[in-house]
Parts: C-alpha cells; structure tokens; sequence
C-alpha cells in the first residue's frame, strides 16, 4: 500500500522533479495543480470517487473508500485522470475535483491499494481503508450505515478547526488556555492563568466531535526549555495514538537555545523532532516576521537559511504554516501611510476611516513595523504553505470574524487561509465561509467554554447548504 507520495513513486515520474524516475508500475506522468484560480498545495477533505470506467457496482466499496465520504488530502503534485486511460491498464481508479482539474485520488490492482489521500489522517472514513486493506477485503457492499453521512457534494470542504492554547500555568500543569485579546489571566479570581482543560483530552473530544484538524499552540514558546524536554512533543506523541485528523503544532519553531547542551538547534531540527512525534504541519509566528523583516532588508532576496525555507525544502510546503497575530492600525489619510491600507465599515476611536494591519511578535507583546500584506507576500515566496490568520482585535470577543482583514488576505496570496480569532457562534463560520472565499475557520474558546461543540456547528452549516465534511461514525 503507498500513501501520497507511495501512490506518486509508482508513476514514471513527476514535473516536481524531472530528472528523477519513478517505479514506473503506471505509463503516466504527474503533473503540478494549476495555481492560476486557485490555492496550491491542495489542502483539506476532498473525495475519492470510483470511476465509472472501473467496473465496480454501485452498491460495492472498493477497499471501504466510500462515495459520500472525504478524505484528507494535502499535495501540490497530483495525476491529472484522463477517463479510461488507467482503467485500460487494469487499475480501478478512485478520482477527486479540485476546482476545474480531476485527478487520481487512489489507485488498486492484484493486491496493490493507493491512495493520494491520507487514510492514517482522514477520521472514521481513513480508518475504514485501511482496514479493509489489512483485512484483504477489496469488495465489499456499501450501505449509507456510517451514522448520518448524507450526500457529498465534490470538491473540497470548507475546514472547521480546534485551536488550543497551551501554557503552564502556575501550578506547573500544561493546560489549555484562552485569552481575550492574548490576556489569558482571569479578570476575578487572583489574575490565574485561565484553565479550560487538558490538552490531550480536549483535543480527542474535538476529533470525536468530528474537527477537521487541531491546532496546538504553545503560547510561552519564548521560554528556553531543554529541545528534547519541549511539552508540546509528548502531547503530540500521545494525541496522535488516537486522534486521526491532521495536527499543527506552533510555538518555538525557530533556531533555538538549549539550556540542557549549551548548543543552538536549528529551526529544521526542532521541526523534525515535532514531526517524529506525530506533527504534521508546525506553525511559525515570530520567526516568520523576523524572516520577512530580513528579507525586505535585504532587497528581497531570499537567503535559503530560514526556518520557513529549510524546513518547507525538507518536508514541504504543505508541512509549513505562518501565524500571523495582526493587530489594528487606523489612518485617516490611506496616502500619508507607507503601508496597505484599506477602507473599513468599522472606523477607529477617532471617526479614521481607514486602517492597515501591524504584525506582532512574542504572543502581541511587540507590534512591528510590518504590515500583514507584507509577511504573507514574503512568506508564500519563501515557501509557506498555508497562512493561519489570527486577529489580536477579535481574538476572545465571541464577535464575529474580521472579513476586511481575511478578504486583504485572501487577495494577496494564493495559498490556503485559515480564518481565526472572533468565533462565538454557527452563524460566525456561515458568515466568514459565504462572505469570504477562505479556506478554513478556527474556533477556539466557543468550543473550550462548551458553548457549541464542532458537530453542532457543523451540522448547522450543512443545514444551510454549505460544503463541510460529514461527522462519521467509526463503524467497523
Ligand atoms: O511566535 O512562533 O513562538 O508562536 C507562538 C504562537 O502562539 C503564535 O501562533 C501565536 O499566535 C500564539 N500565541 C502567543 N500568545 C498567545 C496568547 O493568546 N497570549 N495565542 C497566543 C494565539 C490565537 C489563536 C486563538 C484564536 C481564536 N491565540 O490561537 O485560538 O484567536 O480564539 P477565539 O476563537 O476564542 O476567538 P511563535
């Protein structure tokens, strides 16, 4: 069985690299998403669905894939499916949409099963292949039976994310926390750290209530503690036994000091060692200003030597994430201002009817000079893959999402968005998905305070028409 870049090797080769071949077991070529229209890599739940060409009844599931169920996905390279070809050369072909190109999701013939997809990350419907695989059951009948899966429209969803804040409190127990507007200190009750919980249990309570991915960031990453002591990594090892969606990890991914060696680890090394404990994507907030600073310093150009370029060339672009923590400016002469500015419905203290976006440092103790149009312009181009979009202004309000921050987002770079800061309810996530085309929406405290769980969310945006991924029962 190959997994993503398993299923790639089998093909004769790929534009991602043009000089070297692959197995060759398939007579076609991969080719790169065209990012003209749309983000690439290709993130986030997609589905796999048995061409006609294959020859397999309706009623039969081809080892469990299922045609009402998505999958995770996360690649920039894919094969382009040309109907029948394949098909002619005795594979059964499983394919997907992605605005306006179909390409291979999975492939199987004799005993050999792969899949563009992530079983390992993609929930109850993962779960289900890679069973029928290990169990040798290549056909079996389909029902509707997995709980209340109901027709899946094509193409990729819209993404419902669980973020948690993790910190020590004063007590010295990892907890998950929250702030309002990065204050994460009770306003009564002797100014503790707020404690909404246990990270591992939160996190598989949100998997259970069907959360696309979880966020774990660890929110006093500017602390030196020994590399290999970092909390965050035994929280990962344990979470990903048994939550099966994708896991981001931020915090502290930069060239670090370690207190316990005397030495400096690099960025790449501190990401590898979060990889290895079950991270699959990890999240940089103050190195990816710094970075930016540095690059416009020096003319703009890259040096190939930061933490976005090294570890984005080791694992990918999809594996890298840039969390911006921006923060309000108002101007009231836009051309007085050296930076992005925008008009905006909602005008500052002083009547100023524009404003523009300064990205913080170190959790928003330091407001830099930068603005967001800035960070992510260079960042895409040193190699993020996706832009977790926070708001330091909404953070902890329960008032909504800040839409002219993500619609400048949006327009600026083509890779995926995720929403974040400001979520207090379902109509939250309508608004920002109908009104926005961004990619994904993170909700924090609404989940931690138990206000809404993910399900109920999501089941509401799925009564209004909206394309999310179905809560799957495991069922097997
Ligand atoms: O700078 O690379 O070490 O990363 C530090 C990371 O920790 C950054 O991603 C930064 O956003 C985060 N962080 C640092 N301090 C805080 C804090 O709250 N004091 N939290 C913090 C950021 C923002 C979101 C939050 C959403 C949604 N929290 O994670 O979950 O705003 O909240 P809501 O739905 O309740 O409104 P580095």
């Amino acid at each position: 069985m190959g997994i993503c870049v398993g299923l790639q090797a089998l093909f004769e080769g790929s534009a991602e690299d043009q000089d070297v071949p692959g197995l060759g077991f398939v007579q076609e070529r991969l080719e790169r998403f065209n990012d003209e229209r749309k983000s690439v890599p290709h993130i986030g739940w997609n589905s796999a669905r048995i061409t006609d060409e294959s020859g397999i009844a309706d009623n039969q599931s081809l080892y469990g894939i299922q045609k009402n169920s998505k999958y995770y996905y996360v690649h920039s390279y894919m094969a382009p499916y040309r109907s029948g070809h394949l098909e002619k050369a005795g594979w059964k072909v499983a394919v997907a949409d992605y605005e306006g190109e179909t390409f291979v999701g999975a492939i199987t013939k004799d005993n050999v099963l792969a899949t563009q997809f992530h079983p390992e990350k993609s929930g109850a419907a993962g779960l289900r292949v890679l069973k029928a695989f290990l169990d040798g059951k290549r056909l079996t009948p389909y029902g509707e039976e997995s709980g209340k899966v109901i027709k899946a429209s094509s193409g990729l969803t819209s993404r419902i994310i669980a973020c948690l804040d993790v910190r020590t409190n004063d007590q010295g127990d990892l907890v998950v926390t929250k702030g309002d507007q990065y204050d994460v200190r009770e306003k009564s009750s002797g100014s503790d750290v707020r404690n909404l919980g246990k990270p591992v249990e939160l996190a598989e309570k949100y998997y259970r209530q069907g959360a696309d991915e979880v966020v774990f960031l660890n929110i006093t990453s500017f602390r030196d503690t020994p590399v290999k002591d970092q909390p965050m990594l035994e929280i990962l090892r344990k979470t990903s036994s048994t939550v099966f969606v994708p896991l981001t990890v931020g915090g502290g991914i930069r060239d670090t000091h370690d207190p316990e060696t005397g030495k400096t680890v690099p960025a790449l090394d501190v990401a590898t060692l979060y990889f290895k404990s079950g991270a699959d994507k990890v999240s940089l907030g103050t190195d990816a200003v710094v970075a930016a600073q540095e690059y416009y310093a020096n003319n703009c150009i890259p040096t190939g030597n930061t933490a976005i370029e090294t570890i984005s060339k080791a694992y990918g672009n999809q594996a890298v994430v840039v969390s911006v923590d921006p923060k309000r400016v108002y101007v009231t002469d836009p051309l007085a201002s050296k930076h992005y500015t925008m008009p905006t419905k909602f005008p500052g203290p002083n009547g100023e009817g524009h404003c523009w976006y300064a990205c913080t440092i170190h959790g928003g103790r330091t407001t830099t000079d930068l603005d967001v149009v800035q960070l992510v312009t260079c960042v895409a181009k040193l190699g993020a893959g996706e832009i977790l979009l926070n708001c330091i202004d909404r953070d902890g309000t329960n008032s909504g999402f800040d839409l002219e921050l993500i619609r400048q987002v949006k327009s600026t770079v083509k890779i995926p968005i995720i929403a974040s800061s400001g979520a207090g309810n379902a109509d939250h996530f309508k608004q920002v998905f109908s009104e926005t085309n961004v990619d994904a929406a993170l909700g924090a405290g609404i989940f931690h305070r138990g206000e809404w769980t993910v399900e109920q969310v999501k089941d509401e945006l799925i009564r209004d028409g909206l394309s999310i991924r179905n809560f799957e029962q495991e069922d097997f």
